[in-house]
């Protein structure tokens, strides 16, 4: 075979694996067994042809010289990176023998699987995250480190998370891209927000900061952080003030409209400036503008709901966006996620019902706590760590390496890099990267699925995930059917047994997928423009405004606004700044920032201050300072600059703890508590002191 393929060029389609709502399609070209380029699909309608900075060197990233090519056993103290080489069939036994022990001894709640969007695939992220933990009865991890809150406001409000097509918003009027950045984290859609403002829409950036997006916009406004649900209610009460909202439409459409005409009396214009710090003309216009510029689009994304009452905050931009009547008219609404269009049977990924019950589930934003004694009965005896980086990517990590140093932790790591989290790990495992290996992608930011097909070989021993859950399986002894298939298979078994369920499945087939790489789901006039029917999947098939079953989370049922109780609890004593985290441009979280151009190219570990904070604390651009709370610290340079306002503070996500001076990053700092809604994480919530690491001399160190 391999003879066959000399001097044969091949071209692969694939689709990009990361946690990005764009899933690029994309082809590979494949010559003697090595892929040679990496390009984006020139016929998919959202990718158009053209990737990311981020990942259109993934053929650096495939051939990177540090991939992990084989099984590795610690061979010094644990973090002290030393390790021997060891076979595989070593390190399945290893394994193996290590979990029976903790099974007989603690129950096999004393396992915990953590994974997360290393991949976002089906085969290799879905089932793999299911069937085995699942079959061994092992805790269940709650994933509620990105867009829990959101998701479950969403469905509580409107039924489902469903978005327009991005080709919509050219009907939009007016759009607000709120707490939402794309033109880094969701680069494909920014063509058609340019678009919509060449035929003439207003486009208005909500965010503290000036990012790349607030540079193009018509209008920038920087709310204090955490304050946008208090906006959100102020334009509602401008709006239902002034009669501008559609009665008939909330009458006919929603619940609770009444009761949250009573709510927003609590948020008149000049208590919201205030609380916002956005002058209270300016949003009596962004009021009427909304109203009067009709279709409206709101399009946020995951950034937004991190804070401490981010689910209260999503809640409030929904009421606004339906107070008018946007929601099912074509280019007004929402835009935030497209993913429940498919509802994966979750039967077939999980196959739960033959498998003992799950017998606790741990919250993945509390893994520091969990690790250090918050699960006890049985206390976590061992981890698996695999498409996750937790050490660098997960709040409070100080406290999450207090925990994998336990010298009584069993801890194994997947991975394509020695990472933050694997150098901690007693036994390191090589993965794949998508070109060695298939997956089938549900993306939450278009409207086709996307498969991946196998271009290459894998690199020296590296296995992808959903082989390895395979063979972990068989050396437990586990012996089902749904244990032991190809990837093929598993997605195929997927596919099939969702597909009588999910009208937007009807004209797609497995077939297609493998010939186009890509299938547009089905959708015709009356499902095109999303919730345009007014019927909507919540208790009472309307607009729940007012929401009983959002009680169940110990949330209001009306949309409200709190300020998050870090800014109320730090101990910062009045020196402190509200430190924001968003997405790097040139990473995903962690994933890519150990490719040296592209760390290169985002710049060294750095947090941006406003020139009146900095010169109050002796700062000076390029300086060294260090970013600290009760949590901990990092040690950060300085960027001087009014693209934060006073009082707020940036460094981006993503950093390797390992590459950045004291080796920490950011997360050092980042809360591990959780939102009001859904165990949300709240990493934006986050108030820290900032210090010149060496004062000047004559400068006395800041307390
Ligand atoms: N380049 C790149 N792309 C990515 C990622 C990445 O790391 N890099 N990560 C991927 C992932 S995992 C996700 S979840 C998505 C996230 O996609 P986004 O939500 O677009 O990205 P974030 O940068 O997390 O957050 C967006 C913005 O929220 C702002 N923000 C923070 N607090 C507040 C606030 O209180 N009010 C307002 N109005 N704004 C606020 C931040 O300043 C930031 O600019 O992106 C995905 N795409
Ligand atoms: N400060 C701060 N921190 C944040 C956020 C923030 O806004 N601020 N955002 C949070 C958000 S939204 C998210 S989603 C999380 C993401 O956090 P994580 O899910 O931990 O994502 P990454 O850090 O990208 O780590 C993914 C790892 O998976 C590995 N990997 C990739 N593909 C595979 C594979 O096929 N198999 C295996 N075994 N491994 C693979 C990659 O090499 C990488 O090391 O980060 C969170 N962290
Ligand atoms: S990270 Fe997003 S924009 Fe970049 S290639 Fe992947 S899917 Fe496309
Ligand atoms: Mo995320």
């Amino acid at each position: 075979m391999v003879d066959l393929e000399a001097n044969m060029t091949r071209f692969v389609r694939g689709a990009c694996p990361h946690d990005c709502p764009d899933t690029c399609a994309v082809i590979t070209e494949v010559r003697d067994g090595r892929a040679i380029s990496f390009k984006g699909d020139p016929d998919h309608p959202f990718t158009q042809g053209w990737l990311c900075a981020k990942v259109r060197p993934y053929l650096d990233r495939v051939y990177h010289p540090e991939r992990l090519l084989h099984p590795l056993r610690r061979a010094g103290a644990k973090g002290s990176d030393e390790w021997e080489r060891i076979s595989w069939d070593e390190a399945i036994q290893e394994i193996a023998t290590r979990w029976k022990a903790i099974i007989d001894e603690h129950s096999a709640a004393a396992i915990l699987p953590y994974s997360y969007s290393g991949t976002l695939g089906l085969v290799q992220m879905g089932a793999a995250s299911e069937r085995l933990w699942n079959r061994m009865g092992a805790s269940g991890l709650d994933r509620a480190i990105c867009d829990a809150a959101a998701t479950t406001a969403v469905r509580a409000t409107l039924g489902a998370k469903w978005a327009p097509d991005a080709a919509q918003l050219l009907d939009s009027r007016l759009i607000l891209v709120w707490g939402h950045n794309p033109a880094s984290t969701s680069p494909h859609s920014v063509p058609f927000i340019r678009q919509a403002q060449r035929n003439g829409a207003k486009l208005v950036v909500i965010d503290p900061r000036r990012t790349r997006s607030a540079r193009s916009a018509d209008l920038h406004l920087q709310p204090n952080p955490a304050t946008d649900g208090a906006l959100a209610l102020g334009l509602t009460h401008i709006i239902f003030r002034d009669a501008l909202h559609d009665e008939a439409w909330l009458e006919a459409n929603t619940i609770g409209w009444r009761e949250l005409r009573d709510r927003v009396q609590q948020f008149p214009p000049d208590l919201v400036a205030e609380i916002t710090g956005i002058p209270s003309d300016v949003i009596e216009q962004l009021a009427h503008d909304f109203a009067t510029l009709a279709p409206a689009m709101i399009k946020f994304s995951d950034g937004l709901q991190r804070h401490g009452n981010g689910g209260q905050t999503i809640r409030s931009l929904l009421a606004l966006a339906a107070v008018t009547g946007q929601i099912g008219k074509r280019g007004g609404g929402v835009y935030y996620s497209a993913s429940d269009y498919v509802h994966w049977s979750a039967e077939a990924v999980g196959h739960r019902a033959e498998c003992p019950p799950v017998p606790r589930t741990i919250n993945m934003n509390r893994l520091g706590a969990a690790l250090t004694g918050e699960a006890s009965d049985p206390s976590i005896m061992s981890l698996f760590v695999f498409g996750a980086n937790p050490v660098a990517a997960s709040p409070n990590s100080g406290l999450i390496v207090e925990g994998v140093l336990r010298d009584d932790l069993f801890t194994v790591v997947h991975e394509q890099f020695m990472t933050d989290t694997a150098r901690y790990a007693d036994i390191v495992l090589p993965a794949t990267t998508q070109l060695e290996q298939f997956d089938l992608h549900r993306p939450y930011g278009h409207r086709h699925l996307q498969l991946n097909q196998q271009a290459i070989e894998p690199l020296g021993e590296a296995m992808s995930n959903w082989d390895l859950m395979r063979r972990l399986a068989e050396a437990l002894g586990y012996d089902e059917p749904w244990l032991q298939q190809s990837a093929e298979e598993v997605a195929a078994e997927i596919f099939d047994a969702s597909k009588p369920d999910n009208p937007v499945l009807a004209n797609v087939t497995l077939d297609q997928l493998y010939r186009d790489g890509t299938a547009p789901l089905t959708f015709d006039a009356t499902t095109e423009v999303p919730y345009s029917d007014l019927t909507f999947g919540t208790p009472s098939g309307k607009l729940e405004l007012y929401s009983e079953k959002i009680t169940r989370y110990g949330l209001d049922p009306l949309p409200d606004y709190h300020p998050p109780a870090e800014f109320e609890q730090s101990t910062s004593n009045g020196d402190g700044l509200i430190l924001l985290s968003g997405a790097a441009h040139h990473f995903v979280t962690t994933s890519m920032a150990n490719q040296p151009d592209l760390v290169r190219r985002e710049g060294a570990p750095s947090v941006e201050l406003n020139p009146a904070d900095a010169a109050q604390r002796g700062i000076r651009d390029g300086d060294t300072v260090i970013v600290e709370n009760e949590r901990g610290s990092c040690q950060l340079i300085a960027i001087v600059t009014d693209d934060v306002p006073p009082g707020v503070a940036s460094s981006v996500k993503g950093h390797w703890a390992q590459y950045s001076p004291g080796a920490r990053n950011i997360n050092w700092t980042t809360s591990d508590a959780l939102a009001d809604l859904a165990g949300q994480s709240t990493f934006h919530s986050n108030v820290v002191t900032v210090r010149l690491m060496n004062p000047r001399d004559g400068q006395e160190p800041t307390p």
